[in-house]
């Protein structure tokens, strides 16, 4: 089968190193570009911290684009669970290769104009502020061509935020951006709070992660320790959410997610909902539903999932 052409927009990050990694390993995908955001971390770190992913996951060869410095209208905000750098307490070797001098935002015009061109199409995991592509749909609303679908984590809907008591980091952090980009007609798989609160990375989880990973492991289990936000209050257990790898586990094995179509709607004016996602579930608007928003998840398949995908860099050393 021919491998799915992907572009990771992102914003490592402890969460979207566990996506990339898990993307690195998978054949099924061909991933044509990485395009860091401002998001957890300022662009400066979550570009320097894509490129030491790419080197500690043996693929160098991926090329990254810098994204934009800031969101589109609000003051930037970053994570607050991931550490000093990021990527927690674990420091990785400074990346020998460099950040690409075409920014994302041409990059993402450029592959995926060139991709409408040929009748093909190009799908967009993103794992962080949409910042960068809501800049390239206002620059080039035809690359809407070029894409196959967005398969996104960000927004809550019957759940309640993360980041405010009503919103969820990804789409608080550029609410703006998120409403370009829920306009833009282009298919959109929602991963919200509602998908990720349901898997919980827990302390057993960890170590499982730890014994199978080989020469990743210390780096994988330093940095899904530092995952463990304790609040047993609020997810009725130890750990934390595995919120952004969820992305690339739907797009690899859809068959463990359940979804609903609905029209999405983002809040961008008001202070004390800013960036809350509103689900007309029920055809209130009498608009289009313009996104699959994931309501199920088999927890036991993905933790499985991605056990076995991680697994690989046991292999490839052993190779
Ligand atoms: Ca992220």
């Amino acid at each position: 089968m021919k491998p799915i052409s992907i572009i990771v927009d992102c914003d490592p990050g402890i969460d979207d190193t566990i996506a990339l990694l898990t993307a690195f390993v998978s054949p099924e995908l061909d991933i044509l570009g990485i395009t860091p955001v401002c998001g957890n971390q300022p662009l400066d770190r979550t570009v320097r911290n894509a490129l030491q992913v790419c080197e500690l996951g043996g693929r160098a060869e991926i090329p990254v684009y810098a994204g934009c410095f800031r969101p589109m209208l609000r003051e930037p905000i970053h994570g607050q669970f991931h550490g000093k750098t990021g990527l927690g307490n674990t420091v990785l070797p400074e990346p020998v290769k460099t950040v690409e001098s075409m920014s994302a935002v041409d990059f993402l015009i450029e592959a995926l104009s060139a991709a409408a061109a040929k009748g093909e199409r190009i799908t967009i995991a993103c794992l962080g502020p949409l910042t960068n592509v809501a800049v390239a749909l206002r620059m080039k609303p035809q690359i809407a061509d070029g894409i196959e679908r967005i398969v996104m984590m960000g927004g809550a809907y019957r759940e309640s935020g993360n980041r405010t008591m009503t919103s969820e980091f990804n789409v608080l952090a550029d609410p703006h951006a998120a409403h370009v980009v829920f306009s833009s007609g282009i298919p959109i798989v929602a991963l919200a709070l509602d998908a990720t609160h349901q898997v919980m990375l827990k302390p057993e989880h960890v170590a499982e992660f730890s014994r199978v990973s080989g020469r990743i492991s210390e780096t994988l289990a330093e940095l899904m320790a530092f995952w463990d936000r304790n609040d047993v209050r609020r997810y009725g257990s130890r750990g934390g959410p595995l919120h952004d790898p969820l992305v690339m586990a739907y797009i690899l094995a859809p068959h463990l997610f359940e979804t609903e179509k609905a029209r999405v709607f983002v809040e961008y004016e008001s202070e004390l909902c800013m960036g809350q996602t509103i689900a007309d579930w029920y055809g209130k608007s009498g608009l289009e539903p313009n996104a699959d928003i994931v309501t199920k998840v088999d927890v036991e398949g993905v933790i499985a999932f991605f056990l076995e995908r991680l697994s690989r860099y046991a292999e490839k050393a052993a190779a």
